[in-house]
């Protein structure tokens, strides 16, 4: 599935009633605006180290590494960009501060270009889509927003709630498919949540629908609890819909930095994560996790929510994730 950012114009009225239209905001902007936090701590750290040193030695590179520890990188990958551009500096020199800031960026991009393979739609729908995640990382917003996507897409699209173990979890949902305007597939809160995914899936299969969107608990009385829970609703879909679920993404918030690692260790063991989303980059400095999870645990981040609103998120794009912090 290709996804369009852009809404549908309004048929445009005659340029003399029309006050100054406002510039069109693609994925970059989006994108741009979302990591300033993390650019800022980015770009300042790495502006400071050229200006102290004019040219770029081991003090430098020194400098250049706590400032990618800070927005969240992780040591391990860090270590693995310094020692690359370290190799570099001997070999042939890094004449400036311009140079190092485009050897990075092609380091960061290497990484995450690595993970970025192309989504396997099934052939014939619906695509099952699973949203696991530690409780308040955004699974539900970014089920409802993933149900707007896919609509303006022109898909057709169900959502299933799965999240019968929170209070209100379930009318939470229901207002992002009104929000959105597709439909509900639920059970009574305390109800089995495998039961409700079977409905949902046999009435995703009888109306031939594109998307099934299924948000699910973060938080049982046990992890261990959670984990069977997502292992049996995945045995249900895999039941009825051979190779279902065909994505199951782990939604991540981007301010819990170097924790959002740990958190994917252990879902991506149990619950067969094929794919990120990152939440809240808007608020993050932290940004850098995005590298860390591509290079240690070889995912790739699907989306980038941006925000609390139903567009507030965008399909991730390396490159311009990239020149966005890397400006
Ligand atoms: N700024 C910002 N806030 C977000 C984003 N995504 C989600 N949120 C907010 O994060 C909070 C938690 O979101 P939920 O979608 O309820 O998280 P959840 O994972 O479903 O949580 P549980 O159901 O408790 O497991 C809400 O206040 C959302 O508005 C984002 O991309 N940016
Ligand atoms: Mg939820």
């Amino acid at each position: 599935m290709a996804f369009s950012i852009f809404g549908k114009r309004d048929t445009p009225t005659p340029a003399s009633q029309q006050p100054e239209p406002p510039a069109p905001r693609g994925l970059f902007d989006r994108m741009k605006q979302a990591v300033t936090r993390t650019r800022e701590s980015l770009s300042n750290s790495i502006a400071s180290v050229v200006a102290l040193t004019r040219e770029v030695d081991d003090a430098s590179l020194d400098d250049l590494e706590l400032a990618l520890l800070a927005s969240d990188i992780g040591s391990t990958t860090t270590n693995e960009i310094i020692t690359t551009l370290r190799d570099r500096a001997l070999r042939q020199g890094i004449s400036d501060g311009a140079e190092l800031k485009s050897l990075l960026k092609a380091e960061i991009l290497h990484i995450l270009r690595a993970v970025d393979t192309p989504v396997i739609h099934p052939a014939s729908p619906p695509e099952v889509i699973m949203m696991v995640g530690v409780n308040g990382s955004g699974k539900t917003t970014t089920s409802g927003k993933l149900a707007a996507l896919y609509r303006r897409e022109g898909h057709t699209v169900l959502l299933c709630a799965a999240d019968t173990f929170r209070a209100a979890a379930i009318e939470q949902l229901e207002v992002w498919a009104q929000r959105s305007n597709v439909d509900l597939i639920k059970t009574r809160q305390g109800g089995d949540p495998s039961a409700a995914l079977f409905d949902a899936l046999t009435a995703a299969k009888a109306r031939s629908t594109g998307v099934l969107l299924v948000d699910t608990a973060g938080r049982l009385h046990t992890k261990t609890d959670l984990m069977k829970e997502l292992d049996k609703m995945r045995r249900t879909a895999e039941r009825l819909i051979p190779g279902a679920p065909h994505q199951t993404l782990l939604v991540i918030d981007a301010t819990t930095g170097q924790n959002g690692l740990q958190q994917a260790r252990i879902f991506t063991e149990a619950a067969h994560v094929t794919g990120i989303v990152l939440t809240k980059l808007d608020g993050s400095a932290k940004g850098g996790i995005v590298v860390a999870i591509a290079h240690e645990l070889g995912l790739p981040v699907r989306f980038a929510g941006v925000g609390e609103k139903l567009e507030d998120i965008l399909p991730f794009d390396p490159a311009a994730f990239v020149d966005s912090l890397l400006d």
